[in-house]
């Protein structure tokens, strides 16, 4: 009796272990659905409609405003999604976080097609955890008409920003205004020193009259519409805009500003892996990352798509930025332990009169 006992209760935490390591989905099986959470306005939906004639998959769009945003999310344990598009730094932190799933590179064959620069990015080394999507950088976009900012100080020097005072936007994230402050006084945007980064939030909480609002979504439609002349904001955004409105340009301000990627990343919750590396590796067609490019403006990674895509773009210095803008150009990283520190200074400023 106490042995059938033993017998079965071995038996049944064997089967929960065998459970628990199964993969939630069948490998080569397609889900019905979909779940990208995104960055606003940063795919052709075309794209969606393509992909779910040719597999009959629905792709379900839900977007973001930051990575701290999308981070938060997955930290309170949302559940639904099956990819996500963190930058660079933030992978970083997800990996740490164990909140990503390692992608299964035999599902994506089309990685081929990425160029050299993106194939082993230091963020995720050997791209185990999430594949490049698009790049771009960051720096000030604005009416031509009015304006041609090319310095930080036009958002941090009170003579020059008062003159454009309640038309001015920031964008709303806290390592991209922290940044560009860091970068107005001459510092790297990843300082972890307390008194350069309290010197940074002073300048924030300075500009802050002179601003219309802290941004990241809608900014290029407020120049448009004449609320603004200018604002910091993410390169392609802009010259997407002045496809519609030909006053619209963008440039990377003469101190520097950031270099990013972002990338597709798979949710250690998401119970579609296969799904989501299907789709990774239908946007990695060359004809497809083409046609996302030539919709968002910001660079691909995949190399093969380059004779896809519209040769303004790919001769546009500010997209492509010839190697002396790349030198000024800098890249986020996690600050690690001074990540609170920049917790508080954006709060702080935030909740500045
Ligand atoms: C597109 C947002 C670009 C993403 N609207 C910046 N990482």
């Amino acid at each position: 009796m106490k042995r059938n006992l033993i017998i079965l209760t071995v038996l049944s935490l064997l089967i929960s272990i065998v459970a628990a390591c199964a993969p939630a989905s069948e490998e080569g099986k397609l889900a019905d659905e979909l779940h990208l959470y995104n960055w606003s306005e940063y795919i052709d939906p075309e794209v969606f409609t393509a992909f779910e004639e040719e597999y009959g998959v629905k792709v379900i769009e839900d977007t973001f405003s930051s990575n701290e945003e999308l981070l938060a999310k997955l930290q309170a344990g949302a559940a639904g999604y099956d990819l996500i598009v963190p930058s660079d730094y933030m992978v970083e932190i997800m990996v740490e976080e164990g909140l990503l799933a390692e992608i299964n590179h035999d599902n994506i064959p089309n990685m081929a097609n990425l160029s050299d620069l993106f194939s082993d990015p230091p963020y995720d080394p050997g791209l185990i955890h999430c594949i490049p999507y698009q790049w771009g950088t960051t720096g000030i976009g604005y009416n031509s008409d009015v304006v041609e900012p090319d310095s930080w100080a036009y958002i941090f020097d009170p003579a020059m920003a008062s003159e454009y005072s309640g038309q001015i936007t920031m964008l709303n994230d806290s390592r991209e205004a922290i940044g560009a402050a860091l970068k107005y006084l001459g510092y790297s945007l990843n300082s972890t020193d307390e008194a350069q980064l309290e010197e940074a939030k002073q300048l924030l909480i300075d500009a802050k009259p002179y601003l219309f609002s802290y941004d990241s979504d809608q900014y290029e439609d407020l120049i448009a519409s004449d609320e603004t002349v200018y604002a910091h904001g993410w390169s392609g955004d802009f010259f997407a805009a002045a496809v519609e409105d030909e006053r619209i340009w963008y440039s990377i301000p003469e101190e520097g500003g950031v270099v990013w990627a972002d990338n597709m990343c798979i949710p250690a919750t998401s119970k579609n892996a296969y799904t989501a590396e299907t789709f990774i590796n239908f946007i990695l067609r060359p004809e497809v990352a083409a046609q996302i490019t030539n919709f968002t403006w910001y660079g691909s990674p995949v190399e093969a798509a380059n004779e896809f895509i519209d040769p303004e773009i790919l001769d546009e210095p500010a997209i492509y930025p010839p190697p002396e803008v790349m030198a000024k150009l800098e890249w986020l990283k996690d600050v690690g332990d001074a990540t609170p520190i920049y917790e508080r200074i954006w709060t702080e400023v935030k909740a500045a009169e």
